[in-house]
């Protein structure tokens, strides 16, 4: 990738955390752990990889992007946001009554949002079928799934892996959020998932781990699995929950915050500022 491209998917990165952390803090509280875990996921799929229209979100031949972990909506959010599917005004009325950004992410409300979700596991069914449309109607077309780590708890996570690897639907691109966390503990602690990467291997998928805050190698592993001929692709993000955000971080209970103190108000500030600044220079270096 081009030196300025990736700059400008940095410079991406930090506008949608940002929008991510204004949206929560006016909401008062939310899912912030995992919005910001995926936050570069997100400007790679919109930043580069994924074939869309804003001015027609349902264009016949766009990509699609399942987000089976859909109480991350707020990071999907920011990124329609910034790619011009809806006015960035939006952003702040997240799960207000008649939103039209609900707190899970509803198809029939968002525009550039294919599929509804939030019940955990369901994402993966959805997408499964989604894959299997495509290739019944001879479509190019990728659907991107992204499951979190905790889902894999739910036994239908599994089902619709083995579906997708005994059909090689390699045009489903799985991609797990491991930021070894989940509601309440670490996925350690909670229910030990051991290899994440080696269970998807013993499933039949084509895998790689690289870290979730790379846009470069995630833009690199979404490319090689674009060339994996006749077999599933799982791409194992190494993330963690709340990234970006040194406060977020390290906070045990990050699943979801309330913006209810004044030391989370302080970090959020400080982070806020952090961003802008990061954008300010990016863009600077991005017009040089
Ligand atoms: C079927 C179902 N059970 C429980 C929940 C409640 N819930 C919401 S998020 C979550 C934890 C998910 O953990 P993980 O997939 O690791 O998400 P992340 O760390 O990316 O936020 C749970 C249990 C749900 N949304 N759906
Ligand atoms: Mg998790």
């Amino acid at each position: 990738m081009e030196k300025s491209e990736l700059q400008q998917l940095k410079v991406l990165s930090a506008r949608i955390r940002l929008d991510v952390l204004e949206m929560l803090e006016k909401r008062g509280y939310g899912h912030i752990g995992g919005s910001l875990s995926i936050v570069e996921l997100m400007s790679v799929l919109y930043g580069k990889q994924l074939k869309y229209d804003p001015q027609n979100p349902n264009w016949e031949d766009r990509d699609m992007v399942v987000l089976s972990k859909g109480h991350a909506g707020p990071v999907w959010y920011s990124a329609l946001a910034e790619k011009n599917f809806f006015d960035k005004g939006w952003l702040s009325t997240l799960n207000d009554g008649g939103t039209r950004l609900p707190s899970h992410p509803d198809r029939l409300k968002t525009p550039g949002v294919d599929m509804t979700t939030g019940s955990l596991g369901q994402g993966t069914s959805a997408a499964a079928g989604i894959a299997t449309g495509f290739r019944m109607k001879g479509s190019d077309q990728y659907v991107y799934l992204i499951v979190g780590d905790g889902e894999l708890n739910e036994g239908q996570c599994w089902e619709a892996f083995q579906y997708i690897a005994h059909y090689r639907l390699n045009h489903c691109i799985v991609i797990i959020d491991e930021n070894k966390k989940q509601l309440d503990g670490t996925t350690m602690e909670i229910m030990n998932p051991f290899s994440i990467a080696d269970k998807m291997k013993a499933f039949g998928f084509h895998t790689e781990t690289v870290k979730g805050d790379d846009e470069e190698a995630i833009n690199e592993a979404i490319c090689r699995a674009k060339e994996v001929g006749n077999q599933a692709v799982c791409i194992v993000l190494d993330t963690v929950k709340g990234a970006g955000v040194p406060y977020f971080e390290q906070l045990a209970g990050n699943h979801s915050v309330k913006f209810n103190n004044e030391e989370i108000l302080e970090a959020n500030h400080e982070a806020m500022k952090t961003l802008q600044k990061v954008i300010e220079g990016g863009e600077k270096e991005c017009l040089n």
